[in-house]
C-alpha cells in the first residue's frame, strides 16, 4: 500500500520535465495517487500530456489561473470525472520580466505588483474557493510553493517576494478557514532549482553556487526532494500538520554568518 493509495490529486503548474510540479507528480504517482493535470495554454499542452501519460493519467484540462471562468470550468469537469478531490497542488508563480531586474524600488510598478500578486498569490485562494466543495470532509490537503524571498530581501526577487509573503499568509488564513472541514493547507519553501521560471534570471548560477557553498548540506536541492516532501505533507502521515511553511532548502535558511566558517 502506497502512502497516497486511493488519493486523487490535481496538479497545477507543470511546464516542463524540470518543473517542480513534475517532480511532485512523479513522487505522488510512485506513492499510489491517481493524478489529474492542468496546463496554462496550448503551448504547454504536449509537455503536460507527457507527464500525464507517464503517470497513467487521462485527466487533462486547460486552466489559466488569471481567469475565474477557466477555474470554474475545470472544477465542473473534474466533478464529472471524480467523486471528490484529496490533494490540490499549486505550483504557479509569475511576475512580468521587468519586475525581476535591478532594485525593487526602481523596478516595481502598479501593474507589475498587481500581476505578480494575482497570479502568484490570489490564484491559490481562487483554487481553494473553486475546489472546496470537492475536498470537504475527506481529509484533503492543499499545497503551494514558496521561496525564502517572502521573508528576506533577496537581490532581484523584488515584487515576487511580496507576492510570496502574501501567499504564505494565505496558507495560514486558508488553513484557519478550511481546517474545520478537515482540509489541511501547507507550503514548501524550496531552495533555488533551475526550472523554466529560473531560466534567464541573471546570476542564477551564482545563486546556486552560493547555496552549494553555504547551506549546511553543501549542495542545492532537486525536484525529486520537493516531490517526496510534498507527498508526505499531502499524506495522512502529516494529518496533524496545517498552516505550515516547510523549508526544503538543504538547510540554507537556518545559517547566519554564511561563508565565514
Ligand atoms: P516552472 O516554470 O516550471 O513552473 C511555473 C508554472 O507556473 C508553469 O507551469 C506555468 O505554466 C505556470 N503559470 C504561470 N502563470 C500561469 C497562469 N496565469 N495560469 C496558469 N499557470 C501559470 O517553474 P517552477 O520553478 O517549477 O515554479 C513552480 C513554483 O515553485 C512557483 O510558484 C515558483 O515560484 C516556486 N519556486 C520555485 C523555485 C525555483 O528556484 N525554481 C524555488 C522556490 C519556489
Ligand atoms: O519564484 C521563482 C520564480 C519566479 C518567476 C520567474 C520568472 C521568470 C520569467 C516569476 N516570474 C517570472 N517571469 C518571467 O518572465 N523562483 C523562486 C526562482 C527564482 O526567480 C528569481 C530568483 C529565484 C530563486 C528571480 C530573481 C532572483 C532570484
Amino acid at each position: 500500500m502506497g502512502m497516497l493509495s486511493g488519493k486523487k490529486a490535481l496538479i497545477v503548474g507543470v511546464a516542463s520535465p524540470r518543473s517542480i510540479a513534475w517532480g511532485i507528480a512523479e513522487a505522488m504517482h510512485a506513492h499510489g495517487a491517481e493524478l489529474a493535470f492542468t496546463y496554462q495554454n496550448d503551448k504547454l499542452r504536449s509537455r503536460v500530456e507527457a507527464i500525464a501519460e507517464k503517470t497513467g493519467s487521462d485527466a487533462l484540462f486547460q486552466m489559466d489561473v488569471a481567469d475565474d471562468q477557466q477555474i470554474d470550468s475545470v472544477a465542473t469537469s473534474l466533478k464529472r470525472q471524480w467523486d471528490g478531490l484529496d490533494i490540490l497542488i499549486h505550483a504557479v508563480g509569475f511576475a512580468p520580466k521587468d519586475q525581476l531586474e535591478g532594485e525593487f524600488v526602481d523596478a516595481v510598478t502598479r501593474e507589475g505588483f498587481q500581476i505578480a500578486h494575482d497570479i502568484s498569490a490570489y490564484s491559490f485562494a481562487a483554487l481553494a474557493k473553486a475546489f472546496r466543495p470537492h475536498m470537504q470532509g475527506r481529509q484533503a490537503a492543499m499545497l503551494t510553493l514558496s521561496y525564502l524571498g517572502a521573508v528576506r530581501a533577496m537581490p532581484s526577487y523584488n515584487v515576487m517576494g511580496l507576492a510570496k509573503a502574501s501567499l504564505e499568509a494565505s496558507v495560514r488564513y486558508l488553513a484557519h478557514g478550511l481546517g474545520p472541514e478537515g482540509i489541511r493547507v501547507n507550503a514548501i519553501s524550496a531552495g533555488p532549482i533551475k526550472t523554466l521560471a529560473a531560466a534567464g534570471i541573471p546570476k542564477f548560477r551564482a545563486m546556486l553556487d552560493h547555496v552549494e557553498t553555504t547551506a549546511p548540506l553543501r549542495r542545492s536541492i532537486n525536484i525529486e526532494e520537493v516531490g517526496q516532501t510534498a507527498a508526505f505533507l499531502c499524506s495522512d502521515y502529516a494529518s496533524g500538520i496545517t498552516g505550515e511553511i516547510k523549508h526544503v532548502d538543504a538547510g540554507y535558511n537556518i545559517v547566519g554568518m554564511a561563508g565565514l566558517d
